[in-house]
């Protein structure tokens, strides 16, 4: 059956739910990732009139959002999920504070009950908009018809301009039906990133010329300015150190390139901090997995922070100098005049550095993901999902190019792994989308292996790192709670991955040593077509290097602690009485 074209809908047949999706279709959206429900019906029933938007159907609507945020966090488009009322719209909750945690812009759109039952405990009646508003950059009811497209051009404006986020709106089911006699509305431009102060850069530049030890840090909020931050760090021969959201803002290849910082950071990273006169950082927000205890962070530093947001500079971290400006403006007038840095001392310290903190050889979940992501090309996709993995991933993949790892950073949302991966996947069906998770999280969202069938996606390659337990909470028992061992064993209970892989007709590898490895990651990537590869390993295995909470970076412990020695942990107790004690000195 043909379908008529978007834009030769006759205007007299318009609805609201038409016209939410010619708005949609104007602005570009070709895909949308969503669950019907009966309050969302009508918009539904319209898309089947606007064939030019693509509609995903998930098995969950906590798969749809995680895929839209993974086709916008490869593409820094906005990804757009959909959901109906009631328990449609609250299963998005997750991925829509995970959104904005982690700024990823993102539109989802809802149904709700009829304008006249709002309010009543109607059948499926949630207050999304209530229930949201502190997770979403803004959000809206659409109780017009004639408004709908002016909200959701604006919505979209929002969610991508300045710092991005989510933006959620809710369309009342009478609203859906009801007759347009509105106008559309054309995309509307992009307004004009703040620049910095000429005298804002000249003061930057002399603190910079200043510098003994100086250091650069580059956070999420960057990822839009690769090029700019990279020219920067290369003119004045920075040294340079990315953030988990930052990982390939800044190529891993560069010999200025020390790692990323915080509580799974490199040494050299998190000592370079801890002894840097001069710290100027780009697009963070100084999350306290970055800093550790905040009053040691960068004690001897004066600290330059470029963002975007005023609201988070001097939020956390002590600012010397506010520079208020995007990261690609910011450097490319600091790259100006840049009088590249002469310090050896510096950099002898810094390789030192570098060559401590190694990772286990023998058997194990290393060695599993080493292996694996020694496989990346620049082009790839890598997305984690949240834990062990996820930090080991972090610590060892070498990135050239941004947007290419994806990870819950801000919320740490087990369950986002592999539908983000997905949709970053059908974003960019030319290039391999690895996703390693672990046996825990990959549970969290296991039903979209339906959804790799039923879209027949080629490009996903998932790796699950299975240990048998909730491996970081099992890591900070064996730390912190003199290995009470409570509620994280899976092992007992966990399905056969590759028979659940073969359930929805896709096919998987097994490893269970390191003989094995290396012929099935082989397999699994030459395949061709998405598959699943479980690595078996060890059960007790720990990351590090590791900055206890509540411990200061240079407080690092740098390797595993010998397995062999009879457990007690008082030094770590101490580290605990810390957090207690920066708690109170918080309130
Ligand atoms: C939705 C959600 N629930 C709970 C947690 C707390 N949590 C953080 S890491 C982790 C363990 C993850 O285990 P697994 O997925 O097996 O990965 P591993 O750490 O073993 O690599 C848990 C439970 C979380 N981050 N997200």
């Amino acid at each position: 059956m043909t379908q008529p074209d978007a834009q030769q809908q006759p205007m007299q047949d318009m609805t609201g739910a038409k016209a939410l999706w010619a708005t949609l279709a104007a602005h570009g959206v070709s895909t949308v990732f969503g669950y019907p429900g009966g309050a969302i019906m009508p918009v539904y029933d319209a898309l089947t009139f606007y064939p030019e938007v693509r509609h995903v159907l998930t098995r969950h609507e906590q798969g749809a959002v995680h895929a839209a945020e993974g086709w916008a966090k490869a593409t820094g488009e906005i990804g757009v999920c959909i959901a109906t009322s009631g328990p449609g719209a609250t299963n998005l909750v997750t991925g829509l504070a995970d959104a904005m945690m982690d700024n990823v812009p993102l539109l989802a759109i809802t149904g709700n009950v009829a304008r006249h039952l709002m309010g009543t405990d109607a059948f499926q009646e949630a207050d999304i908009t209530g229930i949201t508003l502190p997770i979403t950059k803004h959000n809206y009811v659409v109780t017009d018809p004639d408004e709908l497209p002016m909200i959701v051009a604006e919505a979209i404006r929002i969610a991508r301009s300045g710092r991005p986020g989510p933006v959620l709106v809710d369309i009342p089911k009478d609203v859906q039906l009801a007759a347009f006699g509105g106008e559309l509305v054309r995309p509307q431009a992009h307004p004009e990133t703040p620049a910095p102060r000429p005298e804002v850069i000249r003061a930057a530049r002399e603190l910079l010329l200043g510098a003994k030890k100086p250091v650069l840090m580059v956070g999420g909020g960057a990822q839009g300015a690769a090029r700019e931050i990279t020219e920067f760090a290369r003119a004045w021969q920075l040294p340079t150190i990315t953030t988990l959201m930052g990982l390939g803002a800044f190529p891993a290849s560069d010999p200025l390139w020390l790692g990323m910082p915080g509580m799974h950071g490199s040494v050299a990273a998190n000592h370079a901090i801890s002894q840097a006169d001069v710290l100027i950082g780009f697009g963070l927000r100084f999350d306290d997995r970055v800093t550790g205890r905040v009053k040691d962070f960068a004690p001897q530093a004066q600290v330059i922070h470029v963002d975007l947001d005023a609201a988070e500079i001097g939020k956390i971290v002590r600012t010397h100098l506010p520079v208020r400006s995007d990261a690609a403006h910011a450097a490319r007038a600091l790259t100006e005049d840049a009088v590249p840095f002469d310090l050896p001392e510096w950099r002898a310290q810094l390789a030192e550095w570098r060559t401590r903190g190694e990772h286990p050889t023998t058997w194990g979940a290393a060695q599993a993901v080493r292996q694996v992501v020694a496989r990346l090309r620049p082009d790839d996709i890598l997305t984690t999902d949240v834990g062990q993995h996820q930090m080991l991933a972090a610590q060892l993949a070498r990135f050239e190019k941004p947007r290419r790892w994806l990870t819950s950073g801000g919320l740490g949302t087990m369950g986002f792994g592999f539908p983000a991966g997905l949709g970053a996947a059908m974003a960019e069906p030319g290039v391999r989308s690895i996703v390693i998770a672990g046996d825990g999280g990959f549970q969290m969202t296991a039903q979209e292996l339906a959804t790799l069938t039923k879209y027949d996606i080629r490009n996903v390659k998932i790796c699950i790192i299975n240990n048998s337990y909730l491996g970081m909470v099992r890591q900070w028992q064996e730390l912190f709670h003199e290995k009470r061992y409570s509620e994280v064993y899976l092992g007992d209970s966990n399905p056969d991955f590759l028979k659940l892989a073969d359930a929805y007709n896709i096919k998987g590898w097994r490893a269970e040593n390191s003989g094995d490895l290396e012929s099935a990651i082989d397999a699994w990537l030459s395949h061709d077509g998405s598959g699943l590869l479980e690595v078996v390993v060890p059960n007790e295995h720990g990351v590090f290097p590791m900055v206890p909470a509540g411990a200061a970076l240079y407080e690092m412990i740098e390797t595993e602690p010998l397995k062999t020695a009879p457990h007690k942990a008082p030094d770590l107790g101490e580290k605990m009485n810390v957090v207690a004690e920066e708690q109170e000195a918080r309130q």
